[in-house]
């Protein structure tokens, strides 16, 4: 959904450069995987920064394989921190729009909605509510922001946050000028602030490590699969189930017995 967020995404880029911060920018939108056209909308809409060295900005392109970003992402945000980037800012698509397993793993996440953002993410609210470490209201220059506002307030007080002593705050931003985004950047600092005092910092980077250990362990694990399923025994077996001589959840087994002796 175009809510605005690689406009916002440079206004931040621009906040930041004034405190001389060096930052990088990962963009992962998948929403035109073929054309890459949204990959290049980001570019250039960027581009008042793509020549300022304090800024590295990258598409993530998926193609499709949705599976991949969520190992490269951790990779890339690692090699930007190793690098020195004091801020790494991650632009991903909406909650209920394919990215999910990216979105929410962020130190603070910020969940941008717009103005009368009403029915059209109806089933996604939940989602949103769970994520998010502070919303942002985009496109403030539009009509409805304080019916927005009230409808998230109103959200926030019927959900059951997962981190009862964090209350998402509520920021209005317009991108395309940049107004609100210190208010913004400032809600982001107070999380950050709150994340690293109540252990949920640690608590969220130990939770994301596992999950991408546990990633890795399972990839690999598929790779050994694909090369265990081959050769005479695998012919053999191949063979019987085929003549209906075994069922095939017998015949992985004795492939696993073979493999695990
Ligand atoms: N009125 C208004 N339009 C905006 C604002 N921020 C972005 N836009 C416009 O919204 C459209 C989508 O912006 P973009 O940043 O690409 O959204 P993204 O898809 O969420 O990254 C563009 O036409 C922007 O010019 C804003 O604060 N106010
Ligand atoms: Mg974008």
């Amino acid at each position: 959904m175009r809510l605005g967020k690689s406009t916002l995404t440079s206004s931040i880029i621009g906040h930041l450069r004034k405190m001389e911060l060096e930052i990088a920018v990962l963009a992962i939108d998948p929403s035109s995987p073929f054309t890459g056209g949204a990959i290049l909308g980001d570019r250039v809409r960027m581009q008042e920064h793509a020549t300022d060295p304090g800024v590295f900005i990258r598409s993530m392109a998926t193609r499709g394989h949705l599976g991949g970003l969520s190992l490269a992402t951790p990779e890339a945000v690692r090699l930007l921190h190793a690098i020195g980037r004091q801020w790494i800012l991650v632009e991903t698509v909406g909650v209920g729009q394919v990215e999910v397993e990216v979105a929410g793993k962020a130190d603070t996440t910020v969940v941008v909605v717009n103005p009368g953002w009403g029915d059209s993410v109806q089933a996604n609210k939940a989602g949103l509510m769970e994520i998010a470490d502070v919303f942002v209201i985009n496109k403030a220059d539009r009509k409805g922001v304080e019916e927005t506002r009230r409808d998230l307030m109103q959200m926030l007080d019927l959900s059951d946050l997962p981190h009862e002593s964090w209350r998402p705050p509520i920021v209005t931003t317009v991108g395309l000028t940049g107004e609100g985004v210190s208010d913004l950047w400032d809600a982001v600092l107070a999380h950050r602030e709150y994340a690293e005092s109540s252990g949920q910092l640690l608590e969220r980077r130990t939770f994301r490590l596992r999950e991408e250990l546990r990633e890795i362990v399972a990839q690999r694990l598929g790779q050994r699969a694909r090369k265990i399923c081959s050769g005479e025994r695998w012919d053999e077996l191949t063979g019987s189930v085929v003549s209906r001589k075994i069922d095939p959840w017998t015949a992985a087994d004795e492939m696993l017995v073979a493999v695990d002796a």
